[in-house]
């Protein structure tokens, strides 16, 4: 009789109810969504070209996409096959993903930045069949579809004969987005004579390394997209209606290629009829001449780009005006910097936090202002519990107690059903339903959240994720190197920030320069995840079966020992 209690104590539901989300395809909800706006306003804006997508230029220009997609390509596209979108934000870039959505297939979704090897992992990994990117990022597609060995078409997104320009021939193209088969979960095709499933249906590919290994593909149908949308679009309606004005300006600087972008910027923003200003990259003066240009209100950032706001003496007062919330997320933000930049901009700084294995959205601070320090209150539909590891207990762990700290275990609507063909790391992220985090989290009695540590391998500079074990695997192909392990440095200058920091052991009778270490990572690798400091040391901590002691290597950071 006592279990069922406890258990009801110890796990966590949202102080806002549930929800249900419509069994729709992603795009079929976005649409009905898009069409409920006015179609003259701009749904999306480049701020640098001026390029602009209305409201009502998006079905079209997603059906003519998608006829392109389905006939122009020398292969056709279809249920079951992979796009793999290659490109920084442009007004093109939902198009394409609705249209290869709308014809039963896959989007998934990479860094532009990346190398041609890092591109080929994930080409080869998500077994991208066609590829579109923009002009400058040909050839380095091109390499990495011939390193792959993969024989994807590669198309041009932003050019007179790309696949999302409206045709000669108009553009009142419509689609049906309920015909045709679809893609499985772990590859396959769902056929259209079965009633349709959302959930069972897959939808986007993003990559995240998970708690530890390389970057995988992780798996959201169409169900998590539709859900984790309405959680967020019902949270605020619910807890914050203020923060939904007919006229909002939103700011599309962070990567559609990630989460955050992907869902909690691009498809909100979409969805609830606001413009959005894209960027194609951070870049100090462009940036504030977007958001004074067009009177940006509402800007989803990381900490890093917040302080930027907050005390950089580029920024004047009257440049960032008229923002009125900032939304922080991907990354810690502490109660301090919270509450000074805020200050210091003048306007409202609340957190929302998230993963992309859940859609991404777990939680958002519904305090009016900002609650410090707080990542804030789960989404409808969305329980969670505190974990304690427990030795003594069968499952290996207890529940947190009151006010303890614990691993955050996540449940709801939105948590992804695995990784892509990797049944292992599935199994060991999903535990009865729930996603374990890595995060370690504490709740107060309002149901405040609070991420307070980090567990898992995962390192994040300026919100991006970086994946110690990658850096790790190419040390190791160094023929001087012996071991290596990786940790993330907290960056001084930037609080909650983290910079790479390689922990190297040489084989004897060899010669490295800390340098020669950097310049080797650098070659190979996006600039973001480049190692920024290294220590060379006789061994790598490990335990007793063989894994790295990554909390010995950021003591030892901390303590500035270096032994
Ligand atoms: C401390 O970064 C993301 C998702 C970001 C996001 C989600 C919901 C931003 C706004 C929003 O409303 O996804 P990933 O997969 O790249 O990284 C996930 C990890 C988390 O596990 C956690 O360690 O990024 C960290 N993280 C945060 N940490 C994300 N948000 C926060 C946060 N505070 N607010």
């Amino acid at each position: 009789r006592r279990t069922p209690l406890l258990r009801a104590l110890a796990t966590h539901t949202s102080p806002h109810g549930t929800i249900t989300p419509p069994n729709q395809s992603f795009t079929e909800y976005v649409a009905a969504k898009v069409q409920q706006h006015d179609p003259n306003k701009p749904m999306l804006v480049d701020a640098l070209s001026g390029q602009t997508l209305t409201f009502g230029q998006f079905a079209p220009r997603v059906a003519r996409a998608a006829e392109r997609l389905k006939t122009a390509a020398s292969k056709p596209f279809g249920a079951g096959s992979t796009l793999l979108i290659h490109s920084p934000n442009c007004v093109d870039f939902p198009v394409a993903f609705h249209a290869a959505l709308a014809l039963g297939g896959v989007v998934s979704t990479s860094n532009p930045l990346y190398t041609p090897r890092e591109l080929a992992h994930q080409i080869s990994d998500c077994g991208a069949s066609h590829i579109l990117t923009v002009g400058v990022f040909h050839d380095t597609v091109k390499e990495a579809v011939e390193l792959s060995g993969s024989d994807a078409t590669i198309g041009v997104l932003g050019t007179d004969s790309s696949i999302c320009q409206d045709g000669a021939d108009g553009g009142a193209g419509t689609f049906s987005l309920a015909d045709g088969d679809r893609t499985a979960i772990g590859g396959g095709v769902v056929s259209t004579s079965e009633p349709f499933d959302a959930s069972s249906c897959l939808a986007a590919l993003p990559y995240s390394s998970g708690t530890t290994g390389l970057p995988k593909g992780v798996m959201l149908t169409h169900g998590n997209l539709v859900a984790n949308l309405e959680q967020t679009y019902e949270l605020v309606k619910r807890a914050r209606p203020d923060l939904l004005g007919d006229n909002d300006v939103l700011l599309g600087l962070l990567p559609m290629f990630h989460i955050y972008g992907m869902v909690t910027i691009l498809h909100y923003s979409m969805i609830h009829g606001s413009t959005l200003v894209t960027l194609p990259n951070f870049e100090p003066e462009t940036f504030l001449k977007a958001i004074a240009q067009h009177r940006v209100n509402v800007a989803h950032l990381v900490p890093p780009l917040i302080l930027f706001l907050a005390k950089h003496p580029a920024v004047k007062p009257e440049m960032i005006s008229s923002l009125e919330c900032i939304m922080s997320g991907a990354a810690p933000l502490d109660a301090h910097t919270q509450q000074e930049a805020a200050t210091r901009i003048g306007c409202e700084v609340v957190q929302g936090y998230g993963m992309t294995e859940t859609s991404p959205v777990l939680t958002i601070d519904c305090v009016k202002g900002g609650k410090p320090g707080a990542a804030g209150q789960l989404v409808p539909s969305t329980e969670a519990c505190l974990k304690v590891a427990d030795p003594a207990s069968p499952s290996g762990f207890r529940d947190a107690a009151p006010g303890e700290e614990g691993e955050l275990w996540c449940k709801g609507p939105q948590v992804m059903p695995g990784y892509l063909n990797r049944p292992d790391a599935t199994a060991e992220t999903l535990v009865d339903g729930f996603v374990r985090t890595g995060d370690i989290a504490t709740v107060d009695n309002e149901g405040n959240f609070f991420i307070v540590d980090r567990v898992k391998e995962l390192i994040k500079v300026k919100g991006l994720q970086v994946a110690p074990a990658e850096l790790e695997g190419l040390l190791l192909t160094h023929p001087a190197v012996a071991d290596a392990g990786v940790v993330g440095e907290p960056d001084q200058r930037t609080p909650g920030d983290e910079r790479p920091h390689a922990f190297v052991v040489l084989k004897p009778e060899t010669q490295l320069s800390a340098v020669d270490v950097t310049n080797f990572v650098a070659g190979r690798v996006a600039a973001y995840k480049h190692i920024q400091n290294v220590t060379f040391v006789p061994e790598i901590p490990k335990s007793a079966s063989g894994k790295i002691l990554r909390r010995v290597l950021r003591d030892r950071l901390k303590e500035g020992s270096t032994q």
